[in-house]
């Protein structure tokens, strides 16, 4: 630790102070001080360029500052800033219809982070389980996986077994049943466990887990179960969604529709909290005046940023250039790891990806190479001790990945 702050300016470190003094502890940044963004890169206050290897949990999809996003939004915030959802905006009907045309959706329900994405779901799923389904009055089971990171308000901490994340944040929400993730078998028992199942919640990728990849076929059959059940299939792309993986949603690569749909991040480019949910009438029509909302969900902003962030997702191909770029990238890190034993696993799709750092979990080391790579000019955070997400923004090209595997090789080179 005394190496590490010995090689920060004193700027910086006075900037990490005042975190350290006034900010809550509920992080532990790596130690780099930011000030500045323009794509793929980061500067830190003292004018040191890096590539942003993490992509803000991938929510920087479309790269920093995106000029039109940003556009959208300075132009926006000139005009009309928030009105409530007391009254109508001249916003927001254009970007619902933008929205649920983009994903093939009757309706969306705006909010404004993940966590409250996946909170509207799960009432949203309860309600119509009561509503539709005819599922007595709270008795409804909600099928959660292992390993799940959803967020942090107490009903979605009630069903992780992150112990981190839950110790002394008790009483929880009851409700869920949890099966172990990419095992179609335990999905089908809890299925046919009980006739209070409303709905399956999923990631179709593991991110906190650290990048974990289902098995093939996993996502269809998990849905063509649930239909068979009548159980609504509920997909978190909060991380996955919007081009990230190599497709418009991960959920695309098995060519499954899910009943609810999940988005946060990425719906706005990472310049302003933007989440929805999205469902079809016979789903999303439960939902009643007075029922749910949020002050600034749907606000006018929020809803010209959104429509900015999708547009440069198809104008710039960023599904297809991350598709490409994923291939590439697996491919040079499979070939730094046959060369060095350090690196035991390469995984992920499109641009979400991760090493797995030969070490255990209690381990600083997957911590020191990380300030190795900052060093070197690349930001990338550990996860879950020995794991490296490795996520830069979707408009990387070829080249600037084959400057970044150079990094990465060269900065594992001195742990050999
Ligand atoms: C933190 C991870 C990423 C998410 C999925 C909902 C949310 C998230 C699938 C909630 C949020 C974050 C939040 C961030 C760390 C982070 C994360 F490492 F924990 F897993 F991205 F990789 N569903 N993910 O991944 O969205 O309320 O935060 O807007 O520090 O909590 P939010």
């Amino acid at each position: 630790m005394e190496q590490i702050q010995q090689m920060l300016s004193s700027k910086s470190e006075a900037l990490i102070n005042k975190e350290n003094n006034y900010g809550a502890h509920n992080y532990h940044p790596l130690p780099v001080v930011l000030e500045k963004g323009e794509g793929v890169f980061v500067w830190d206050v003292d004018g040191k360029k890096y590539y942003d290897f993490l992509s803000a949990y991938s929510a920087v999809n479309q790269g920093h500052c995106h000029p039109e996003i940003v556009g959208a939004m300075v132009q926006q915030a000139q005009k009309l800033t928030l009105t409530s959802r007391a009254f109508y905006n001249d916003q927001l009907g254009v970007y619902e219809e933008y929205v649920t045309n983009y994903f093939g959706f009757d309706k969306v329900l705006p909010m404004n982070t993940g966590a409250e994405a996946v909170e509207t779901a799960l009432k949203l799923c309860r309600k119509w389980a009561y509503e539709v389904k005819g599922i007595a009055e709270n008795q409804a089971q909600i099928i959660v996986c292992e390993n799940n990171f959803h967020g942090r308000t107490t009903t979605i901490i009630s069903f992780s077994n992150d112990e981190t994340a839950r110790k002394s944040f008790g009483p929880f929400t009851d409700g869920f049943i949890k099966i172990e993730y990419d095992n179609i078998e335990a999905l089908e028992k809890a299925l046919e466990s009980s006739k209070n199942i409303a709905g399956f919640l999923v990631e179709p990728i593991q991110g906190e887990a650290g990048v974990y990849v289902p098995s093939e076929g996993y996502l269809a059959k998990a849905k063509a179960l649930c239909e068979k059940h009548n159980v609504l299939f509920i997909a978190d792309e909060v991380q996955t969604g919007i081009a990230r993986t190599g497709k418009l949603l991960a959920v695309h690569h098995e060519n499954v529709q899910p009943d609810i749909l999940i988005l946060g991040k990425a719906l706005s480019g990472g310049v302003y909290p933007v989440s929805a949910v999205l469902a079809n009438n016979s789903i999303m029509d439960v939902i009643k005046p007075g029922q749910h909302g949020s002050t600034f969900g749907g606000n006018p902003v929020a809803a010209a940023v959104a429509v900015a962030a999708l547009e440069v997702i198809k104008n710039e191909k960023l599904a297809e250039n991350a598709e490409r770029l994923g291939v590439l990238l697996r491919k040079g890190l499979s070939d730094i790891a046959a060369k060095n034993p350090l690196v035991t696993i390469v995984r992920g799709k499109g641009l979400l990806n991760a090493i797995v750092i030969d070490c255990d979990e209690e381990s600083e080391l997957a911590w020191e190479i990380c300030l190795k790579f900052r060093d070197y000019g690349l930001l990338a955070k550990p996860t879950h001790g020995n794991k490296i997400r490795l996520a830069p923004p979707l408009v990387i090209t070829e080249e600037q990945i084959q400057d970044c595997l150079s990094i990465i090789e060269k900065a594992l080179n001195d742990f050999k």
